[in-house]
């Protein structure tokens, strides 16, 4: 008995050995959801850049356009091609050849460069090259700081209302034809706005913790969702619950730079067959 030939997705991220983040929390995702994953590591971190000291850097300048190239002459179709952590302007534009080389392929930018109203260290000069990026993809996933960030508006300042957060999904379309906004502080509820075919509001209870990768977790299991055929709203809120379960699953002692315990929880994501 043959299942259906699992959707296969081009990664474009770096690959952080420690701190459960990019790669090391994409690949094992998407694998988990009966998607093949193909790696495209942009470059090497020993960790992320968000607590553990100053990682180790390997940048694979080069290495990328190569891939493509071979990837092509084997004459490889990608379903999805999906981009996050970009550490350079070459990255940015590896991505972009990437979306020219598969034009057929969902395009998924997960604008990775800032959270709570700051930049990540060294992405302060990479706006204008994700803003472009942002304009030829199909969806994009940034969270409240990088929203605002592309759309060149102040941080909101506390709590949005459901107005206000589907306003801010809804401009986006100025740059990308749906857009999923994550992190909107709202009361006791931190929500996504999504924007595109509809527009809608995911509220999570707000936790009282905060972890890296998340966002990459958040984006993978999304990803994987909408290639299965669920409706972004759909794919949102199953992103947004497993996000809160896995936090929910880490010992609140445990150091949070390390990020959230979800590999026990992979089998959650599994396909059922049949
Ligand atoms: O999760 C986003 C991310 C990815 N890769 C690296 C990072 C971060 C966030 O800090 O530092 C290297």
């Amino acid at each position: 008995m043959h299942l259906q030939a699992p959707k296969t997705v081009l990664c474009i991220h770096d690959l952080s050995g420690l701190g459960r983040c990019s790669l090391s929390v994409i690949v094992p995702v998407l694998a988990a959801m009966g998607c093949q994953p193909v790696a495209l590591p942009t470059a090497i971190f020993s960790t992320h850049t968000g607590g553990l000291g100053q990682p180790a850097v390997q940048l694979c300048q080069g290495y990328g356009e190569a891939a493509l190239e071979h990837y092509r002459s084997l004459g490889v179709s990608f379903d999805c091609i999906y981009t996050g952590y970009l550490a350079s302007e070459e990255d940015q534009h590896l991505a972009a050849k990437a979306f020219y080389l598969w034009p057929q392929a969902l395009k998924v930018v997960d604008p990775v460069m800032a959270d709570h109203g700051r930049f990540y260290a060294g992405m302060e000069d990479k706006l204008a090259g994700m803003q472009a990026l942002c304009r030829s993809a199909d969806l994009i996933l940034p969270n409240l700081t990088e929203a605002s960030l592309l759309l060149g508006r102040p941080m909101p300042e506390g709590e949005l209302s459901d107005e206000a957060a589907l306003e801010l999904a809804g401009s986006l379309s100025a740059l990308c034809p749906q857009a999923v906004v994550t992190g909107i502080p709202m009361g006791r509820h931190l929500s996504c706005a999504g924007a595109g075919r509809s527009s809608f509001v995911v509220r999570r209870l707000k936790l009282d913790r905060s972890y890296p990768g998340t966002g990459d977790l958040f984006a993978a299991v999304l990803t994987g969702a909408l290639l299965r055929g669920n409706a972004l709203s759909a794919a949102t809120d199953a992103a947004a619950g497993f996000v809160a379960d896995s936090i929910a699953a880490t010992d609140p002692e445990a150091p949070t730079a390390l990020g959230v315990w979800f590999e026990p929880l992979l089998g959650r994501l599994a396909p059922r067959e049949g």
